[in-house]
């Protein structure tokens, strides 16, 4: 019975996200849901990828939280539309369902944007299963988490498109194994491109632009 609820519920969700789908794709805009743990640094990284690529690339934010705005305000500096979603009016989900996304979207001007990035709430688990009618996904995990998580919540690494390991100016200071991290995420996701940066001191940033901005550019040249 249990197993029925929610297989509704993520039928439900499924419809929802074929028609954010639809309606992203006719307004050309590429969409990259984001998801990490708490705290592995989406924010940090968005905030000096917005600086890296805009206004090139016309950019929005939906970014979700349990509660707050911080976020929001950070990643408004950068001068691209914000919106911040609190699932705490409704629950306090843990993840942000399609319905949810479409609602936010209402709140940009689709057709001027060619990249609307989802901030995901922190939770390696949840967000996986919620389809939001994105064309990309990344799991941020930071070298604080430990190398075995893509092996202990494999379902966020199977469904992602590349993975950012971050953090790595924090290397010196722990006993963070890179090899094993990307073998055990390569376990799960063959040939995922991986992305080993620190958001912090921008070191490794560019392969992780040159890859968002190629499926940008992608989206753009297959309207
Ligand atoms: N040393 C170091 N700290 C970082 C790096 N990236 C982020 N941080 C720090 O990690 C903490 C969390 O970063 P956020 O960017 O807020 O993480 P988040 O994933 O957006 O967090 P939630 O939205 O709450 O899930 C902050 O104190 C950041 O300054 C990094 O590359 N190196
Ligand atoms: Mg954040």
């Amino acid at each position: 019975m249990e197993v029925d609820v929610a297989r509704k519920i993520l039928d439900t969700n499924d419809a929802h996200a074929g028609q954010n789908r639809e309606r992203f794709a006719a307004a050309g805009v590429f969409v990259l849901n984001m998801m990490s743990s708490p705290g592995s640094g989406k924010t940090t990284l968005l905030e000096k990828t917005l600086v890296r690529i805009m206004p090139k690339i016309r950019c929005g934010v939906i970014v979700g939280d349990i509660c707050t705005t911080n976020d929001a305000d950070r990643l408004a500096r950068s001068g691209a539309p914000v919106t911040q979603i609190n699932t705490d009016a409704f629950g306090g989900d843990c993840h942000l369902a399609a319905h949810v996304i479409g609602k936010a979207a209402d709140a940009f001007d689709l057709e001027n944007l060619d990249l609307l990035i989802v901030e995901n709430i922190g939770n390696l688990v949840c967000p996986a299963e919620f389809d939001i009618g994105e064309n990309a996904r990344t799991v941020v995990l930071s070298v604080t988490e430990g190398e075995d998580k893509p092996a202990k919540y494999p379902h966020m690494f199977r469904k992602c498109d590349s993975a950012v390991l971050n953090k790595t100016d924090l290397l010196p200071y722990l006993d963070f194994d890179m090899a094993a991290a990307e073998g055990f995420i390569h376990q799960v996701h063959p040939d995922m491109p991986i992305f080993q940066l620190s958001a912090k001191t921008e070191e490794g940033l560019s392969p992780w632009l040159n890859w968002l901005t190629t499926q940008v550019a992608e989206n753009r040249s297959a309207r």
